[in-house]
């Protein structure tokens, strides 16, 4: 069975957007494949000032996953932190990457340039070492990821490929794959905008946890334009095609055959509004009884943590092997 690795830094609360377009994905994907979810906290280390932030985050985030429906016994979910070959392999991939090619990572040139005044941590800049140690370390057949990973999935096939030149054949060369196509959920009050966690209002964010109040104000309130005819043209009317879409990914149907069904706004608003929180409701149950129970979300953790150090174990033996490494 193809072997799938996600991963997912625990930073911030997870979105609508994250939903429809991710996580819900993954939940219909565990049955299909052998699917590994890593909750990347080490990743998160790199921008990280202040004590136990990251934890509580893994934690919100690992009851969201089962929430929504990652199931412990047909997916891996795991905590990075709780799988030491992690940071171990990522040192050895450190050695089997260049300066020069890190340096060439356009995402360290984005997120430093970004934190100009801010403290840049060397972490920022050896993280594609850190990913090439996720994917290797479970003999990943697919990574999922957006256009904007590509660059890292690429860097990791060239350390496998230096690796395995120099030491022998060891790893599994992974490899890119574009996600079934999700839906792609755009900010409500900027819908030429993708809804994302780092956008600088919550108003056109909605959160898998916000209450149902919320959520219908946010739809109510969402931006559309002013000549009030419902269609589906993203380009023309981004606003009211948002809305269908949302509404189309919800309920299954298609946008074009919903837009036929409204004349006016506020109705499509509206029932955009309550299919969401209708969809909400059971996750958010879910999600408040798991996050009531630390024991039982460290006993679905300590599952997930068991197969992947079974895993990660195994591989990380191979690789010290196979470079000479004394065993004892
Ligand atoms: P950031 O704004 O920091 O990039 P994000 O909110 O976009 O964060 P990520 O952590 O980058 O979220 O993405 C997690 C997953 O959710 C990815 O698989 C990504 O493709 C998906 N995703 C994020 N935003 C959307 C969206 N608006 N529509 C559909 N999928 C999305
Ligand atoms: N760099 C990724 C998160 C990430 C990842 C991985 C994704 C860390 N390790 C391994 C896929 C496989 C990001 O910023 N979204």
């Amino acid at each position: 069975m193809t072997r799938v690795l996600s991963c997912i830094q625990p930073t911030g609360d997870v979105h609508l957007g994250n939903y429809l377009g991710a996580l819900r994905n993954w939940v219909i994907g565990q049955h299909e494949c052998d699917a590994f979810h890593g909750i990347v906290d080490l990743h998160s280390l790199t921008i990280t000032t202040e004590p136990k932030v990251v934890g509580d985050n893994t934690l919100r985030l690992a009851a969201m996953l089962f929430a929504v429906g990652l199931d412990p016994d047909a997916a891996t979910v795991f905590v990075q932190s709780q799988v030491p070959q992690h940071a171990q392999l990522g040192w050895i991939m450190e050695c089997t990457v260049s300066f020069g090619e890190l340096s060439r990572m356009t995402q360290f040139k984005d997120k430093s340039a970004r934190r100009e005044a801010e403290f840049i941590s060397a972490g920022l800049f050896t993280y594609p070492a850190l990913q090439a140690a996720d994917i290797l370390l479970y003999d990943t057949d697919e990574v999922p990821v957006g256009e904007d990973q590509r660059q890292h999935i690429e860097i990791t096939r060239d350390i496998a490929e230096r690796f395995n030149f120099r030491f022998g054949d060891t790893f599994v060369m992974p490899k890119a794959v574009i996600p079934r196509a999700g839906a792609r959920v755009m900010d409500l009050q900027d819908p030429t905008s993708k809804m994302s966690k780092s956008a600088t209002a919550d108003s056109g964010l909605v959160y898998l946890l916000d209450d149902p109040a919320a959520v219908l104000k946010k739809f109510k309130r969402a931006v559309t334009d002013s000549d009030n005819e419902v269609r589906f043209d993203r380009a023309e009317k981004p606003g009211i095609s948002n809305l269908l879409e949302i509404l189309a990914a919800v309920t299954g149907g298609t946008p074009e055959t919903l837009a036929t069904q409204y004349t006016q706004y506020g109705p499509l608003k509206n029932d955009a509004g309550e299919a969401v929180v209708e969809m909400l409701t059971p996750i958010q149950h879910r999600y408040h009884e798991l996050i009531a129970d630390r024991a039982e979300l460290a006993r679905l953790l300590g599952k997930g943590a068991e197969k992947a150090r079974a895993v990660a174990e195994a591989t990380y033996r191979r690789a010290t092997e196979a470079i000479g490494l004394i065993q004892i």
